[in-house]
């Protein structure tokens, strides 16, 4: 049971399969006036506290708290270690609010203890372009679990999003919840094999060698498709229309605009890389890949302390193959000094995967609405919509 989810307006486990219950919010807004003005209580020993991301000693105690603290893998072998450059790229897109990235400190000491953050978005679900709060970054220090801080610290985002007029939120979690849209699995695609073993990531396959397995990821020195090249600042037009264009035929995907892709896929060093495929003959843009960067410590291990992980996130190819394009997209991430390439099984990803030498994680990532119901689940591949 959910003591907390059940109370929450999310599709609940009982009503799937109910194909009686309408598409769409599962409450109406209320008029701000009636949103609880003052934040919820937390246990006396700690206080809230907004996070200002532009300041380096704020960003700072962020990006340590998760360093320590944030998701990790089912073994403990590794944890998500994203850099402050990225923290600060991801809580601060066009629109933002600083009151939706929410810090708890201990009263005694003003340690930062625990965090949640919002940031705006629109999300379209089918014909209905919905403006949405994407909630990331939930995090509660490891010594403080299983105190129900967690639902106090959703509520409270969830307050000051209604503050902003906002009643939706996409997220992400490893757990299941009620009630998943989709459940999707991460792939990955092996760069640096030998370092990839030697920490414990992938395991030698049966009747294979060392340097058989570094033959077969071994990959060519640089892209091959004419006019592949990095996603520049007059490029934006472009890609937004080939992103819009492409990303309309999935039943829930990301809205994006020009100033959305502007902060979200132009490229910043060792946080987000676009490249795209220019027609020698025509100069237009045909073809779009792109990836992040998100490092994972690697716990306990002498010789290794990072592991350095590209995640696939938006790619549209219409007149380059999409297997060739993601292979320039690996190519130029190795060259990057990647140890591996991951990718979610959402869109089109599927048609490369496995030509292109990803193996299926352990790992599921399911994703979810927020006072949103919809009819039934999707399948990953009508998904639009990657999450940080
Ligand atoms: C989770 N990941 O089920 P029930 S993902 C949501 N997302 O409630 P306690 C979660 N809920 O089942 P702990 C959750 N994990 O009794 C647990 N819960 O109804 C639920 N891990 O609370 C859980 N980061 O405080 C249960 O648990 C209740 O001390 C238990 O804290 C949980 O960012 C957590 O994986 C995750 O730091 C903070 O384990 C802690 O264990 C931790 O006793 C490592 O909580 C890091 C980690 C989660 C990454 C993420 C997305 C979060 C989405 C939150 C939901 C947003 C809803 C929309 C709000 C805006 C709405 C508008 C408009
Ligand atoms: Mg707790």
């Amino acid at each position: 049971t959910h003591k907390f989810w059940e109370t929450q307006p999310v599709g609940q486990f009982k009503d799937i399969g109910d194909t009686s219950l309408p598409e769409g919010p599962i409450e109406l807004a209320t008029p701000l006036s009636e949103v609880k003005q003052e934040p919820y209580n937390l246990p006396s020993v700690y206080e809230w506290t907004t996070c200002d991301m532009a300041s380096d000693d704020i960003c700072s105690e962020v990006y340590n708290l998760l360093r320590s603290n944030y998701v990790e893998d089912d073994e403990n072998m590794f944890r998500f270690n994203y850099s402050k450059e990225f923290l600060r790229w991801a809580l601060r897109p066009p629109g933002y609010y600083q009151s939706w990235h929410i810090g708890v400190r201990a009263k005694t000491n003003k340690k930062l203890v625990a965090f949640i953050s919002g940031v705006p978005a629109r999300i379209r679900v089918r014909d209905e372009v919905v403006k949405m709060d994407e909630i990331n970054f939930l995090c509660v220090h490891k010594k403080l679990r299983s105190k129900r801080l967690a639902p106090v610290m959703i509520k409270e985002v969830t307050r000051r999003v209604h503050l902003e007029n906002i009643w939706q939120a996409a997220y992400t979690a490893g757990v299941v919840l009620p009630t998943p849209i989709t459940t999707c699995q991460y792939w990955h695609r092996s760069l640096n094999p030998k370092k990839l073993i030697d920490v414990g990531f992938s395991r030698l396959g049966a009747r294979m060698t060392m340097s058989r397995t570094i033959k077969l990821y071994k990959l060519p020195e640089a892209p091959v498709t004419p006019g592949f090249r990095k996603m520049e600042l007059l490029d934006v037009p472009a890609v937004t229309r080939l992103l819009r264009n492409y990303l309309s035929q999935f039943g829930v995907a990301t809205d994006f605009d020009e100033n959305d892709v502007e902060h979200w896929l132009l490229p910043r060093e060792d946080v987000v890389d676009s490249y795209l495929v220019e027609s020698p003959e025509t100069h237009d843009v045909t073809d779009f890949c792109s990836f992040y960067t998100l490092p994972s410590t690697i716990l306990g291990n002498p010789n290794y302390t990072t592991l350095k992980a590209a995640y696939s996130y938006y790619n549209v190819a219409t007149q380059t193959s999409f297997l060739q394009l993601m292979n320039d997209a690996l190519i130029v991430s190795k060259q990057k000094g990647f140890d591996v390439f991951n990718a979610l099984d959402v869109m089109h990803n599927e048609s490369f995967l496995k030509e292109l030498k990803f193996g299926p994680g352990d790992g599921q990532l399911h994703y979810y609405l927020y006072n949103y119901r919809l009819r039934s689940a999707l399948k990953p591949s009508e998904l639009g919509l990657v999450l940080l």
